[in-house]
């Protein structure tokens, strides 16, 4: 069973809340958790440096990069790594 809670917590009943175990309210992981920061330009784990500069330009040129290869280029956190990165890659790379 997959409960919808009522918006209201007040329509909650305690026989609904009775009803409901923690597989109802578990909500549904498709997300795959690398222990990867997305968007932090490192490429090679060592934070961020002028070694991620070839990995992230060999990435921006794949043709299908793998999720994990996208995820550190992303900088613009859309999903996509793309020539739209560059400029936040060079500009965190410079730093503030
Ligand atoms: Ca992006």
């Amino acid at each position: 069973m997959l409960a919808v809670l009522p918006l209201d917590h007040a329509e909650v009943t305690m026989a609904v809340a009775a009803s409901l175990s923690c597989q109802d309210l578990a909500m549904p992981v498709s997300a795959l958790f690398t222990g990867q920061i997305c968007g932090s330009g490192d490429f090679d784990g060592g934070g961020l440096g002028t070694s991620d500069i070839p990995l992230f330009v060999a990435a921006l040129l794949e043709d299908a990069p793998a999720p994990e290869t996208i995820c550190p280029g992303d900088m613009n956190h859309d999903g996509l790594l793309d020539g739209q990165d560059i400029q936040a890659f060079v500009s965190a790379l410079l730093g503030p």
